[in-house]
């Protein structure tokens, strides 16, 4: 038996390191018949044990996940897919221009980093677009979320502004990287290792039009020790057993606040005696997230 750790998991074959050498592997029989209800039991970032006296290699076992994320399912069926495993950060990459990244997607995904109970950070890219007074914006979005604890990077992927201090925050690092196509990830990932030769310039209009598109979420080895993630295509990631009260606790300025609220089980809409209202009069809680948390409640759970 050997240990390998998978790169890339596409349901018919898994791409895996062991040792220093990249094998395309197969699953154990009793692994797919179990997988009958996940799309897919075996995903980028497991830690396997694998029969490689076989050709191809057998994964045999999974080892026990520090931590997984969902992805969120894009059709109504109650199938779970496993996007990646034993991630250490989130990084969500944003666009202050063409497109630009509302702070609503930013705020999303940073509740769902925090539901899964993994670190989280926000890279501004495309900053050489922005005037004076947006550049000034943009300054003070990344401020608040540091102060939040997210650590933020404003970047341009392409004079490689800031990708300097985001390289060092990344180092030794399993980290997952997502946002919206054309915000300029692959751009980035080749700004901080020229090596990765990601294709950048987006998925072509043909495939972008609502197909399901059958990109798979790989891992990349990087000169600086990080593993990176790069999820083509994943648009936001799925919520599991989540209730409503529960959303407020993943805002870590409202997790604190809301102990003070009259109701234990107060959602910070009417009710009397609300903490998290007067904080937001005062300037405590930023306008921005707490409208960020209402659209969330109301995506989450519709009236
Ligand atoms: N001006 C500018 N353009 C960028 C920057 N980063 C990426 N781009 C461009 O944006 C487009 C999409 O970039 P890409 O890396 O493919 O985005 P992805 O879909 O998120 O991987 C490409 O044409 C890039 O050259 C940046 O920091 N500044
Ligand atoms: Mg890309
Ligand atoms: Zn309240």
């Amino acid at each position: 038996m050997s240990k390998g750790l998978v790169y890339k998991s596409t349901g018919s074959f898994y791409k895996v390191k062991i040792g220093n050498t990249f094998e395309e592997c197969v699953l154990a029989g009793k692994y797919r018949l179990e997988g009958k209800r996940t799309t897919n039991p075996v995903a980028v970032g497991d830690w396997v044990e694998l029969n490689t006296e076989k050709l191809p290699p057998v994964i045999e076992t999974i080892s026990p996940r520090k931590n997984y994320i969902i992805r969120k399912s894009v059709n109504l069926s109650k199938e779970a897919h496993i996007l990646a495993s034993n991630i250490d950060l989130v990084l969500i990459v944003a666009s202050v221009a063409k497109p630009r990244t509302s702070t609503g997607f930013i705020n999303r995904i940073l509740v769902t980093a925090e539901a899964y109970g993994i670190p989280a950070a926000v890279v501004f890219n495309k900053a050489d677009l922005q005037n004076a007074k947006e550049t000034a914006a943009t300054a003070e979005l990344a401020e608040e979320f540091d102060f939040l604890g997210y650590t933020s990077f404003i970047t341009d992927a392409l004079s490689h502004q800031g990708v300097d201090a985001l390289r060092t925050f990344l180092e030794d690092k399993t980290l997952l990287v997502i946002g919206h196509s054309g915000v300029g990830k692959s751009s980035l990932l080749n700004a901080l290792d020229p090596m990765l030769n990601v294709k950048t310039g987006g998925i072509s209009k043909k495939h972008n039009k609502g197909m399901h598109t059958t990109t798979f979420a790989e891992m990349h080895d990087t000169s600086f020790g990080a593993r990176i993630i790069d999820t083509p295509g994943v648009k936001e990631f799925g919520l599991v057993d989540i209730q409503p009260a529960d959303v407020s606790g993943y805002f870590p300025e409202i997790r604190e606040l809301r102990k003070k609220c009259r109701f234990h089980n107060c959602l910070h809409l009417e009710e009397p005696g609300c903490a998290v209202k007067e904080a937001l009069e005062t300037g405590e809680i930023a306008a921005f997230r707490f409208q960020d948390y209402l659209n969330i409640l109301e995506t989450i759970f519709p009236k």
